[in-house]
């Protein structure tokens, strides 16, 4: 993409009205506006970055073995008055009526409609077990929305929900999303603390939230430092009902208030961490409690119906944008990590009115483009300094910059966002190591 023919709205001072570095640094780089309290617009970096994200949490629910369907956003009261929590849910349940005078709502969860849908088509145990999910818009009238899209009120999540023939297997369906979440963070670039929830409206027994580690969290968690060395290597071999997994779920890790009820910690104080997290998921086994309310059976193998087992399990998309940002930056902005940066590679031409530069810069544009580099090629009529800032702020992972001394000598500089690292390269070794 040429920065000429881009939309990008970067700002130069600290927008007065964000109060933490992420929200900052989201409106200073040109990834979102403020359209009314906690809804936002996805300016074109912000959807970049946030379709990333969405495509490695896709990738790694359709490895797991979870299939993605698509909800609606706008749901019947009559469907939540099947669960009774039409009445429970209160003030943050966002409520209208249409035209007919019918009562509906913006949707903030979808366990009812789930347990609709699979109770109105499916039949046997046959059915089971199966695990749904969708990426989709919610909103909740939050009280206080701050923090930017950290707590949205339109925000998207992921949410997937489990459905099998016993407790047993729900706890298979729980694990595979319990390592799908450590697999998903850990290709973010993230570290993820799986922490052991109360569970809350949304109900059940077993819980489970990650957070990611950051200063400016709204959490403070205690944990054991092992969960600082899980790695996508250790969670390959961490299958459903593995010993892996068991010994995953009981690392020690817990909000502070839980920790300080605990009589005995078990982990030496050598090896207690206590850290500000970011609760970016949230997974809940909650058995029959919506399968029964709602009338859900199939025929079990012998004969008689059985109310599936259930669980919920979701990732706040949006949420995570920020979060990365809060986990991953400096005082020249974000540093995004590989997998989700907007784009790979910055080019920076420092003379557009140097024909040699220009030459050189679109070449290598052209070249990359073509060996499929996304790349941000700053081509605008701009002073070099105003350049290197932008690219700073916007935290692609690696710069090159093209200029008239460099292609004296026949070289290019590449700099690396994270580490400040500059290294002069022949265009052609330039072009290797982006390529390879
Ligand atoms: C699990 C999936 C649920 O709603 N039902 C379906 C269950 N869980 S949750 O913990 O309430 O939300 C899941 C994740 O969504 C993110 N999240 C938010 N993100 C931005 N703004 C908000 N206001 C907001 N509320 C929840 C969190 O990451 C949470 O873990």
């Amino acid at each position: 993409m040429r920065l000429s023919r881009y939309f990008l709205p970067v700002l130069k001072e600290d927008p007065s009205e964000a109060q933490i570095v992420s929200h900052k640094l989201m409106l200073r780089a040109g990834m979102i506006r403020q359209q009314s309290a906690g809804i936002y617009v996805w300016l074109p970096l912000g959807l970049k970055v946030l379709r990333n994200i969405e495509r490695i949490v896709r990738e790694e629910q359709n490895r797991a073995g979870a299939i993605e369907l698509l909800m609606p956003t706008i749901q019947s009261a009559d469907l939540w008055r099947e669960s009774g929590r039409y009445d429970a849910y209160g003030p943050e349940m966002l409520r209208f009526r249409d035209r007919h005078d019918r009562e509906i709502l913006y949707g903030p969860t979808n366990e009812e409609m789930i347990t609709a849908v699979f109770r109105d088509n499916a039949k046997s145990y046959r059915d089971l077990p199966k695990i749904f999910y969708h990426i989709q818009w919610k909103f909740r009238d939050e009280v206080r929305p701050r923090f930017g899209v950290m707590r949205g009120r339109e925000f998207l999540m992921k949410d997937a929900y489990s459905f099998d023939l016993d407790p047993a297997g729900a706890k298979r369906s729980y694990d595979a999303m319990f390592v799908a979440y450590l697999r998903t963070f850990a290709r973010l670039g993230m570290v993820a603390v799986p922490v052991r929830a109360p569970t809350g409206p949304i109900g059940g027994n077993l819980s489970h939230e990650f957070h990611i580690l950051a200063d400016t969290g709204e959490s403070e968690l205690f944990y054991d430092a092992a969960v600082e060395e899980i790695t996508l290597n250790e969670l390959a071999g961490a299958t459903p009902g593995s010993e892996i997994v068991e010994r995953l779920q009981s690392i020690y890790a817990m909000e502070s208030e839980e920790h300080e009820k605990v009589a005995d910690c078990p982990v030496p104080a050598d090896k207690l961490r206590r850290r500000r997290g970011i609760e970016v998921g949230h997974i809940f086994y909650f058995g029959p409690k919506y399968s029964a309310a709602m009338g859900c059976t199939v025929q079990g193998p012998d004969g008689t119906p059985v109310h599936p087992e259930m669980g919920s399990y979701g990732i706040g998309v949006s949420r995570l944008v920020g979060g990365i940002i809060e986990a991953s930056h400096d005082e020249n902005g974000i540093i995004w990590p590989e997998e989700v940066a907007p784009y790979k590679v910055g080019l920076i031409n420092m003379r557009v009115d140097d024909a040699r530069c220009a030459a050189a810069a679109d070449d290598l544009y052209e070249k990359l483009a073509h060996a499929g580099v996304e790349v941000l090629y700053d081509d605008r009529d701009e002073r070099g300094g105003a350049k290197f800032a932008t690219m700073d702020l916007i935290g692609i992972p690696t710069q090159v910059i093209v200029g008239p001394k460099g292609l004296e000598k026949g070289v290019v500089e590449v700099k690396d966002r994270k580490t400040g690292a500059r290294e002069e390269l022949t265009i052609e070794a330039a072009l290797n190591r982006l390529t390879a």
